[in-house]
């Protein structure tokens, strides 16, 4: 059994890639009601809060109101845009299998959707979590670039042992990051733009710390999976991403080696503070307490 808990190839009927097809025909009236109530929450909820990258790569591939977008007509359109496409995957699959996809411009994509009765939250990545949330931000150039170079980087961690530093880096950008606009915080993660209730949490919500993205902050700071964030990085720009693919990550990786976590509601000195949470929530341990509270 591999760390991330895989072991032995695909389950039957599933490529040797882990990719599967889409069956895009397959899906129910109900399955496209669920994608339709989904879609129309969020695009009510993330005007102004949603990052105009993110805006205009929804309406650039027209994830369209009628249901479950067909990824054959979404990929014409975003690989002429930045080359990427979706494949569709069964659900989480292997680390290596994962990285390799994105080095290659690939986006796994879940090929089923959550049930009516769990709307809001659910363990593994759907097609609404994975198309609504991460794709649209791949119709951006840099932020593409930036998905190859660290689908590349998670090859090399995975040969340097390192892969749960790097994790930490995609789960505070790619899943949970916001970004510092003009206009106010702005909202780019998809594990965000695909949660009605994290979507105005992350932004307007107390509780949680939102501090200054530094990379190796952000690779000493563990996570947590089944919650709402108690730390959120806010990045000046996407090319900020893109500056970060070209650090020098094996001397990075060696501090790291010496350096112990960051508690996640922790603050440190060299941290450029933006908000600076309550700690209620953070000692309470996380919404549930809070809520009760
Ligand atoms: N598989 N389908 C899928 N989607 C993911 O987001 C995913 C995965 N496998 C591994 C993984 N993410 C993470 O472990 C990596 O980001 C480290
Ligand atoms: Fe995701």
């Amino acid at each position: 059994m591999s760390a991330d808990g895989f072991s032995g190839g695909p389950p039957p009927g599933v490529r040797p890639d882990w990719t599967i097809d889409q069956g895009w025909d397959s899906y129910s009236q109900a399955e496209h009601d669920v994608w339709i109530t989904l879609y129309e929450r969020q695009a009510k909820v993330l005007q102004n809060r949603a990052c105009d990258e993110f805006l205009r790569g929804l309406d650039a591939l027209d994830l369209h109101r009628t249901g479950i977008p067909d990824f054959n007509r979404i990929n014409d359109e975003l690989q002429r845009l930045t080359g990427w496409s979706v494949v569709a995957v069964p659900g989480l699959v292997p680390d290596d299998v994962f990285f390799d996809h994105l080095a290659n411009r690939r986006f796994p994509a879940g090929q089923f959707i959550r049930k009516p009765n769990e709307l809001d939250y659910l363990q593994e990545p759907d097609v609404f979590h994975d198309v609504f949330g991460h794709v649209p931000m791949l119709t951006d150039p840099v932020f593409a670039d930036y998905m190859q170079a660290y689908g590349k980087g998670g090859q090399r961690a995975l040969g340097l042992g390192r892969l749960a530093n790097l994790a930490r880096l995609y789960w505070y950008t790619v899943e949970f990051g916001l970004m510092a606009t003009p206009a106010g915080l702005r909202i780019y993660g998809a594990g965000i733009v695909s949660s009605r209730t994290e979507s105005i949490f992350a932004l307007e919500d107390p509780s949680p710390n939102r501090i200054g993205f530094d990379l190796e902050r952000v690779m000493r700071t563990p996570y947590r999976i089944d919650d709402f964030q108690q730390v959120y990085f806010v990045i000046p720009s996407i090319q900020t991403l893109q500056e970060v693919t070209l650090r020098d990550f094996s001397a990075l990786y060696e501090r790291l080696a010496g350096a112990g976590d960051i508690g996640i509601a922790e603050i440190v000195s060299a941290d450029q503070v933006l908000t600076r949470g309550t700690q209620a929530y953070a000692n309470a341990g996380g919404r549930l307490a809070s809520a009760a509270g």
